[in-house]
C-alpha cells in the first residue's frame, strides 16, 4: 500500500497566505495520483479559529481527496478539551476521520493499515500521554501499524528535557511513527520515524529553504519517498559590509535581490545585512528600500558603539571599577591632545563640573603663561 503523508499546511497563514492554499492543494492533489491512503500530522490551520475564508478553502482542499484521509490536529488548532476546534469542525464538514487516542484501520486490496493518531498535547505532558494512549491501544496484529503524533522531539531540537524523545518512541510496537510540528523533512530510527515537514515556509530560516513536499510510504518496500511540491522558492541570504554608508548598503541588497530575481521572479528572499558602519551611522540611519516579497533583518553596527562597547568589555575582563574605567577612559581619550593633567581633570569631575572647569580655567592662563 502507498501511504501519503503530510502536514503542517497551514492553511491561511497571514504572510503566504495564497501560497498556504495553492501548496495544499498541489500536496493534495499530486497524493491522490499517486497514494492509497492520506495522514496528515496536524497544524492543517495556521490558528485555532480560522477565518471562514479559510475554512471554505480547507473544506474545498479536503473535500477534493479521492482517497480517505486520517487526521489529527496540531498544536496551532489546540482549544480546550470541551471546545471544537477546526480540524474537528472539518471533520465534520468532510469525510475526513480525525483521530486522538483512537485507532482506525484502512483495507485495501486485502491489505490492512491501522493508524492511531493522538493530537497535540502539551510537551510536558506529551511522553506521559503517548504511553497512556499506547497501553489502551489494541493493536491489530494483522495489519501494518502506524502512531501519528505532533510533537516536539527532543534529539531533534535544542534539548529541552521534558520534550518527547526518539529514545522513547522506539520501543513502541509501530511499524512506522509520523510526527508533524517539525517544518523540515526528517527520517530517523532507519525510515521507521518520519516527519514530512510543512507545506508552506512559516519562519524567514535558513532550515526553510529546503523544498517542501509530503512523503509517500510504500509498506511492502518499507520505503519513503520524499515528493517535492511545485512551490515558491525560498532564499536565506546574508550579506557583510565594513565601513559602509547608507548607499553601500541599499546597493549590496539590490544587488543581491536582482541576481536572485533574474532567475526566480517571484521568490521570497529574507536577507540579513551584517556588518560595521561609516562612523557616526548607526542601523537606523540605512533607509531600506522597500521590494516585495523581501524581508530585510537589518544587524548592522555602528562604528563607534561597537568600539565602545568592546572597550569597556575588555576593562571588565581586567576587573577595573567603574571609576577606573572611567579615568582609563579619559587618560586613552586625551593623551597627547591636551595641556591638562588627565588624572587631576578627571579627580576634579568627580568632585563636580564647577571644580573641573576652574581646573580647566587655571590650565589655560597657566598655558597662556609659557
Ligand atoms: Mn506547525
Amino acid at each position: 500500500m502507498k501511504i501519503a503523508i503530510f502536514s503542517d499546511t497551514h492553511l491561511g497563514y497571514p504572510r503566504f497566505e495564497d501560497d498556504s492554499y495553492i501548496q495544499a492543494e498541489r500536496a493534495m492533489a499530486d497524493a491522490n495520483e499517486k497514494a492509497d491512503v492520506i495522514l496528515c500530522a496536524g497544524d492543517i490551520f495556521d490558528t485555532r479559529i480560522p477565518k471562514l475564508e479559510t475554512l471554505k478553502k480547507a473544506i474545498d482542499i479536503f473535500n477534493s481527496s479521492k482517497i480517505p484521509v486520517f487526521a489529527i490536529f496540531g498544536n496551532h488548532e489546540r482549544r480546550a478539551r470541551e471546545m471544537t476546534n477546526p480540524v474537528h469542525l472539518l471533520g465534520a464538514a468532510t469525510k475526513i476521520t480525525v483521530l486522538h487516542g483512537n485507532a482506525e484501520t484502512f483495507e485495501k486490496n486485502g491489505e490492512r493499515i491501522q493508524i492511531l493518531g493522538m493530537g497535540s498535547v502539551p510537551e510536558e505532558y506529551a511522553e506521559a500521554a503517548v504511553r497512556n494512549v499506547v497501553e489502551k491501544y489494541e493493536k491489530d496484529e494483522k495489519a501494518f501499524t502506524i502512531l501519528m503524533i505532533h510533537q516536539s522531539i527532543k534529539e531533534l531540537m535544542a534539548g529541552d528535557e521534558k520534550e518527547l524523545s526518539l529514545e522513547c518512541l522506539e520501543p513502541l510496537p509501530f511499524d512506522l511513527i509520523i510526527n508533524g510540528h517539525i517544518h523540515n523533512t526528517v527520517s530517523k530510527l532507519n525510515g521507521r520515524f518520519l516527519i514530512p515537514g510543512s507545506t508552506v515556509i512559516t519562519q524567514l530560516k535558513k532550515e526553510e529553504t529546503a523544498p517542501k513536499g509530503y512523503y509517500i510510504y510504500d509498506t511492502s518496500a518499507k520505503k519513503a519517498t520524499f515528493i517535492e511540491i511545485d512551490s515558491r522558492k525560498f532564499f536565506y541570504e546574508k550579506i557583510i559590509v565594513d565601513d559602509a554608508g547608507d548607499s553601500d548598503v541599499r546597493k549590496a541588497v539590490a544587488e543581491k535581490i536582482e541576481g536572485i530575481r533574474k532567475d526566480f521572479p517571484d521568490a521570497i528572499i529574507a536577507i540579513k545585512v551584517e556588518g560595521k558602519l561609516k562612523e557616526g551611522l548607526t542601523a537606523r540611519d540605512i533607509s531600506m528600500q522597500e521590494y516585495q516579497n523581501v524581508y530585510i533583518d537589518n544587524r548592522l553596527d555602528s562604528k563607534d558603539l561597537g568600539t565602545k562597547l568592546e572597550r569597556i568589555r575588555e576593562m571588565r575582563n581586567q576587573k577595573l571599577s567603574v571609576r577606573e574605567i572611567g579615568l582609563k577612559n579619559l587618560l586613552d581619550k586625551t593623551r597627547g591632545k591636551t595641556d591638562f593633567d588627565g588624572a587631576v581633570f578627571f579627580e576634579k569631575l568627580l568632585e563636580g563640573t564647577e571644580e573641573a572647569l576652574e581646573y580647566l580655567e587655571q590650565n589655560k592662563k597657566k598655558a597662556r603663561e609659557f
